[in-house]
């Protein structure tokens, strides 16, 4: 069922405390981690808690908890502070466009230069 914990959800385990990682933020319904391969200086991962399969598939079933997401992706990058060089909020959707863990999760990508379009 949509929002429901997965026993084979590698972020559902995160979330629950069963595989560890390095939390730079939480909330209620939001948690904020440190991408295990870093693509930038900053590279933040900022999932909700709930367990939707991609970005639309959350603002279509939980469109509150898809706000709190692109909320904390903002104090992620000021508490990490990005402001000086900006910063990219990225939902990879789908495996051609990359997307490798089937949890919803933005990337917050900053602390270097970033180039346009992206590969
Ligand atoms: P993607 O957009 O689904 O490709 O992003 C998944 C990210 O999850 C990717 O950048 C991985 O480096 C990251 N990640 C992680 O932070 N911790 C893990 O244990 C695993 C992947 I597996």
């Amino acid at each position: 069922m949509a929002g429901e914990p997965r026993s084979d959800c590698l972020f559902c385990k995160i979330v629950s405390g069963e595989v560890p990682a390095t939390v730079v933020r939480e909330s209620e319904t939001t948690l904020a981690f440190r991408d295990i391969n870093p693509q930038a200086p900053v590279h933040v991962l900022v999932i909700p808690k709930a367990h939707h399969a991609d970005a639309a598939a959350l603002a279509a079933a939980a469109p509150e908890a898809a706000a709190d997401v692109l909320r904390e992706a903002g104090a992620v990058a000021e508490q990490e502070k990005t402001d000086g060089t900006g910063y990219r909020i990225v939902f990879n959707t789908g495996a051609g466009a990359g997307q490798t863990v089937f949890h919803a999760h933005a990337h917050v990508l900053g602390g270097r230069g970033l180039e346009w379009p992206p590969g």
